[in-house]
């Protein structure tokens, strides 16, 4: 049989041969003695390609991205200070379910061996504290040895990959140019197929249910994204013509122009008939639903108690609980299964938000900022938000086919400045368009350098509030401990590159801002917006006050007068 055949490899050479049969074409990091033997085979091999970052957070992130757009990523970093500046990142694909596979070129076997104690480790003779530390943010690790390295290394990738969740590798550095025997056939991630019978069962139990029903709903959270089913739901959606609700996090997974397209479901921060249509079906087919405070307008969300809560590889029906299916064979068979329902009404589409009449020459408000954005919006686009006023954007209707990445559940500031590099990379020929403010931004600024020297062509949208707007909502309106430094944003491309083709501007007025918007998106554009930092979206002054409560209790600070950015009466 061909699949037991085997060839001599270096390991590292078989590690890049592995990545790039998974799909991976680049690798962002930073180089440091212990990973050099890998970069230079990767060098010499030419298989990826290497994009340095200016530090491991960003090379996290910017895996993230990557891996949202291409399906998975990978960054590779330097022993002990590499893992624990990329760890906060790691943690955050983990939270989003986003399969990233973090390698660290670590100290030699040699030093192992002879207990040798080596520079980046805790000097302390003990080898283990960053694969312990990577124990709760990925799904599996290993520390790779000649014996092990061809069976750990395809463990490792594969279980990335079905599992849509980092993992963590270390390659002692002594040993990435042995020679060692690897099978000759490329890797296989084909998902492990289900359980012919619990498929079946589990299939008629749903379509029983579904064809009964006289108000189904489907209900969508990110794995629906992440395990590749988003067309299929709306192919479901069209034939049983129910409506599709999706949650903050999913925002983008289903086109919302079509007409089953509910909007955003978030308990009582939904629209009244979002929050009706799913918390009334009788017969709610929930993807994947990992409710948090954010997701559920603070707990208010309710599904119906017959909830069909479908997951990557299970499903729960009722009573029953289904293990050893797919997502994907689950739902091609409920499609098959159901019969095609030609005239049930759907619920009315919410109404797109009022627009309000602005005097041009006026000073930038939020209000008028995304009332302009919202038409600069168009297909394809990959949209970006940060932590922050930004979140408005998801309130935004998004034209069809663009991908929106977020980190709702982890929400690290600066996320998006990676995983904008990480996702331009991995699709550079897409419009990308990073919403973020002052505060998010000067976390992760210094990618703005590597996005440049690659020459991509995001649209960068930076609100200018003099500091952390959101957080004022929380606690101290006016304390200093929310502002940032006032640095010159727009300045900032031809800081990082000298000879930079970017077009930079400074927006204070309605007008200075729809003149921004006609440019054409030939080169980087970077917008530096310039607003009030009380100025605040009621949504998101709202959720900040209710935070609040949620954080400190009734007898908080935020209750002494003055100290809550509250919205404006
Ligand atoms: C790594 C990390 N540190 C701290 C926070 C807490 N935090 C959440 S939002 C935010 C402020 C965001 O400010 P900015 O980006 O300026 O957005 P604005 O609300 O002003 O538009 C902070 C500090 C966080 N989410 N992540
Ligand atoms: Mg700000």
């Amino acid at each position: 049989m061909s699949s037991s055949l085997t060839q001599r490899m270096q390991i590292g050479d078989f590690l890049l041969r592995r990545l790039e049969e998974a799909g991976v074409r680049h690798l962002f990091g930073v180089p440091g003695d212990y990973n050099l033997a890998l970069l230079q085979q990767l060098e010499d091999t030419g298989t990826l390609k290497w994009i340095g970052t200016c530090n491991e957070l960003n090379a996290s992130y910017a895996a993230d991205g990557y891996a949202r757009l291409n399906g998975l990523g990978a960054l590779l970093v330097t022993n002990g200070v590499g893992p624990m500046s990329a760890i906060n990142g790691v943690a955050g694909s983990y939270s989003e379910h986003v399969p990233v596979i973090c390698i660290s070129g670590s100290i030699p076997l040699r030093s192992i061996d002879r207990g040798l104690g080596m520079h980046h480790t805790m000097a302390d003779g003990t080898w283990d504290h960053f694969l312990n530390a990577y124990a709760p943010v990925t799904a599996a690790r290993a520390r790779l040895t000649p014996r092990n390295a061809a069976s750990e290394i395809d463990r490792l990738i594969i279980t990335a990959w079905r599992e849509k969740l980092p993992v963590y590798m270390e390659l002692p550095s002594d040993i990435a140019y042995l020679e060692i025997e690897v099978p000759t056939a490329p890797l296989d991630l084909a998902s492990p197929s289900s359980d012919p019978e619990r498929l079946r069962s589990c299939i008629a139990a749903i379509a029983a249910r579904m064809a009964a029903a006289k108000s189904p709903a489907i209900l969508v959270d990110a794995d629906a994204g992440r395990f590749g089913v988003t067309s299929d739901l709306m192919e479901l959606a069209a034939r049983m013509q129910a409506p599709v609700a999706t949650i903050n996090a999913a925002k983008s997974m289903i086109d919302e122009t079509i007409p089953n397209n509910l909007g955003i479901y978030a308990g009582k921060a939904s629209a009244p008939q979002v929050r009706e249509t799913i918390e009334t079906s009788d017969c709610l087919l929930a993807i994947g639903y990992r409710p948090i405070e954010v997701t559920t307008g603070d707990f208010t969300a309710s599904l119906p108690a017959q909830t069909i809560h479908a997951r990557g590889y299970s499903v729960d029906v009722g009573d029953d609980n289904y293990q050893a299916v797919t997502l994907k064979e689950v739902l091609r068979g409920v499609i098959d299964a159901v019969p095609r329902v030609m005239n049930r009404a759907l619920p009315r589409a919410v109404a797109p938000v009022g627009r309000t009449q602005v005097d041009g020459s006026a000073k930038l408000t939020q209000a008028a900022y995304w009332q302009a954005i919202q038409d600069y919006l168009r297909a394809g686009d990959v949209l970006y938000v940060d932590n922050g006023t930004s979140f408005v954007l998801l309130g935004l209707q998004l034209p069809p086919n663009c991908t929106f990445v977020g980190s709702i559940n982890w929400g690290s500031i600066g996320f998006s400045v990676g995983a904008l590099l990480g996702a331009l990379t991995a699709a550079p020929e897409r419009r990308h368009l990073l919403f973020i403010g002052d505060g998010s931004f000067q976390v992760a600024a210094q990618e703005l350098s590597t996005i440049l020297r690659h020459d991509h062509k995001p649209v960068i949208f930076l609100i200018n509030n003099g500091g952390y707007t959101i957080e004022r909502g929380y606690l101290g309106k006016t304390e200093s401990y929310n502002d940032v430094a006032n640095w010159s944003y727009a300045d900032l491309p031809r800081v990082f590159r000298r000879d930079t083709s970017a077009r930079s501007f400074v927006v204070k007025t309605v007008n200075d801002l729809h003149k921004v918007l006609a440019t054409p998106n030939d080169t980087m554009i970077f917008v530096e917006s310039i607003m009030d930092s009380h100025d605040a979206p009621a949504a998101v002054t709202t959720s900040s006050n209710v935070g609040a409560e949620l954080d400190y209790g009734p007898r908080g600070p935020q209750h002494r007068a003055n100290l809550q950015l509250r919205p404006a009466t």
